[in-house]
């Protein structure tokens, strides 16, 4: 009666080595102007795996608060409102790009040289990101 265990072990072990569901790519996080609180941050997060996940907060440790946002045009107007949550559906991609989805990062510290993202899905960290700040 060996052979079943092993073979159950093993397809566990495939599951967890493989590729993390969520990749980031084009990451660029935006130097804040001078005299600026504020920045902001672009990417594109693929979702490698065949469930849907939603992401519902971003934190970094370079700045004090992080949200996502979307910019959208009202009445001729561009404005920008804070989005609760973002999916990304199985085996498909979200881009965070100017003019539509992007990351406010707020309060910035010091040291922006190395900047981490963070991507948290209820109570997971499911992708933590570093890119230098540019300009
Ligand atoms: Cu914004």
């Amino acid at each position: 009666m060996r052979l079943p265990v092993v073979v159950i072990l093993t397809l566990l072990a495939a599951c967890g080595s493989d590729a993390p569901p969520v990749v980031a790519t084009d990451v660029v996080v935006k130097r804040p102007m001078p005299g600026m609180q504020m920045s902001a941050g672009y990417l594109t997060l693929r979702n490698n795996s065949d469930t849907d996940i939603a992401i519902d907060r971003v934190t970094s440790p370079q700045f004090g608060k992080v949200e996502m946002h979307e910019t959208v045009i009202e009445d001729g107007v561009s404005r920008m409102r804070a989005l609760g949550e973002v999916s990304v559906p199985a085996g498909s991609a979200v881009e965070f790009k100017p003019g539509g989805k992007h990351l406010m990062l707020m309060r910035p510290g010091d040291d922006l040289d190395s900047v981490t993202l963070e991507f948290h899905s209820g109570e997971s960290m499911i992708l933590s990101v570093s890119v230098t700040a540019g300009d």
